[in-house]
């Protein structure tokens, strides 16, 4: 069964078992605020991370088994400056290996955090990453090569947000907590105790995992927030192993300021965002006027037909309230949105030397993956997805980038809808599956969404990454990248 019969059955599931109607009728839940580690006003010591089993609550009254950072489910959100070098420990206390790569972040091969650096359980890492970039919402998640989907799934998240003199004098919302939120997106499933579930079939891997609760910050939606009178803002994490998600507001456009790697040349008012797993959007919301707003999500936003049907019948045609603000009576930020946000110029072909082309291959299909995830236990392993009739190999280099290079890459599919991330960068988006790129996603990027045709992306690598230290490129659907959709580059 292919990606899109497999929503079908599983929308058609919900509708009949009423899930979705639940949903709607549940009084919402105060919306978990993620502990913020601050650490923009300097750093006299190591920042310890400990990956940690744990038990969590998302709001049905079970302690979930988990993974945490620090905490009992995902990781803080850390706050750094542009300029500053972040001595880090991560200790492994999961009992299982695993490593922590830092998404988004501009930083050397050796500190990436991918499959190479592996931290045994007991066991310290400890790289000092340098923050060079701009201010930008970056994240961080196992990247433990044939288990990344189950220990992110778990719990093995967080999130960084990067800010420089630009951003912190921006006349924007920046009063974390008040009116400036990290939201964490991820669909879920949990069994008949309410326990998370994560289950791997040969469906699973083809399809990727696909939760049928939407959970926020760790807590399940709907959700509801009190917010000053005043423009809020929101910082957007597709955090879903699998799901594309599409997000609108009940009331009036999305409007959307800024991208993976940073703020768009000005605002962008659209109707709807559709947000691959590891992308990231921040979008503000004006409660001057509106006692109050939802942020909407369509849990099957990856094929607008049939999800679009759906909401069509139970009203809206928006999706499910994931988050309702509501404004006090008391006045926060209420600045009027700025005309220009950065001085982001269109991507400039000229520089470029080098073309290389990606194709992703599923491999044999759902039968034989059956036959695999049960034959060795869950783990993909060595896989039998590929790029370029490869499947990754931890011990082969796929592609030799010269460092400073401006590069086009193209990447193609034949089938559903993927999101394709590069490691190391951020690119700008030339062409999407050979159409024009939408406006909000315009911006700094590091996820590309790859379908029938190609898409193409205009990059540069300013970082080594050695043969020792690799960099990754890969489908974003965890599940594919265990299974072997996922290649390797130097740069030197
Ligand atoms: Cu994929």
């Amino acid at each position: 069964m292919n990606r899109r019969a497999f929503l079908k059955s599983t929308g058609a599931f919900a509708v009949a078992a009423g899930s979705g109607l639940a949903w709607a009728q549940q009084s919402a839940r105060p919306l978990p605020i993620i502990p913020m580690t601050d650490l923009m006003g300097g750093i006299d010591q190591r920042i310890g991370l400990e990956l940690k089993k744990s038990a969590h609550d998302f709001g049905n009254g079970a302690a979930s088994a988990t993974y945490g950072i620090n905490h009992n489910y995902l990781g803080p959100v850390l706050r750094v400056k542009q300029g500053q070098t972040l001595p880090f420990d991560v200790v492994n206390r999961i009992e299982d290996t695993s490593t922590i790569h830092w998404h988004g972040l501009h930083i050397p091969g050796d500190v990436d955090g991918g499959p190479h650096q592996e931290i045994k359980p007991g066991e310290t890492w400890s790289p000092n990453v340098p923050i060079v970039q701009q201010a930008s919402m970056n994240w961080f998640h196992s990247h433990m090569h044939g288990k990344t989907a189950q220990q992110t799934y778990k719990g093995l998240a967080g999130v960084m947000l990067v800010e420089d003199d630009a951003s912190l004098s921006a006349d924007l919302p920046k009063t974390y907590g008040v009116d400036d939120f990290t939201l964490v997106l991820q669909d879920k499933m949990f069994d008949g105790q309410g326990n998370m579930s994560y289950t791997l079939t040969g469906e699973v891997f083809e399809d990727g995992f696909i939760g049928d609760t939407l959970v926020i910050n760790g807590a399940i939606a709907p959700l509801a927030q009190s917010v000053p009178t005043g423009l809020v803002r929101l910082r957007l994490l597709n955090a879903c192993n699998a799901r594309f998600l599409k997000l609108s507001m009940a009331t009036g456009p999305l409007t959307v300021i800024a991208t993976e790697g940073g703020f768009l040349p000005s605002a962008v008012q659209t109707d709807s965002i559709l947000m691959s797993p590891g992308e990231r959007y921040e979008v503000l919301v004006d409660l001057t006027q509106l006692e109050s707003n939802s942020l909407l999500v369509d849990l099957d936003g990856d094929n607008g037909g049939i999800l679009g049907m759906l909401g069509g019948i139970f009203g809206g045609g928006g999706g499910m309230t994931a988050l309702t603000l509501s404004r006090t009576a008391e006045r926060g930020f209420t600045g009027s949105l700025p005309n220009r946000l950065s001085n982001l110029a269109p991507p400039d072909r000229r520089p470029v030397t080098v073309t290389r082309s990606f194709v992703l291959d599923m491999g044999p299909g759902g039968e034989k993956l059956a036959a695999l995830a049960a034959a060795w236990g869950n783990v993909c392993g060595d896989g039998v997805m590929g790029i370029n009739g490869q499947p990754m190999k931890m011990d082969r280099i796929d592609e030799k980038v010269r460092k400073g290079d401006t590069e086009i890459w193209r990447i193609s599919v034949d089938d559903q809808l993927h999101p394709f991330h590069i490691h190391g960068c951020s690119f700008r988006i030339l062409s999407q599956h050979g159409a024009d790129v939408p406006a909000y996603a315009q911006g700094w990027k590091d996820m590309v969404h790859v379908e029938n045709g190609w898409s193409e992306v205009l990059v540069k690598f300013d970082y080594n990454a050695p043969v020792n230290a690799p960099y990754m490129y890969h489908c974003h659907i965890l599940e594919h990248e265990d299974c072997g959709m996922m290649g390797q580059f130097t740069v030197t």
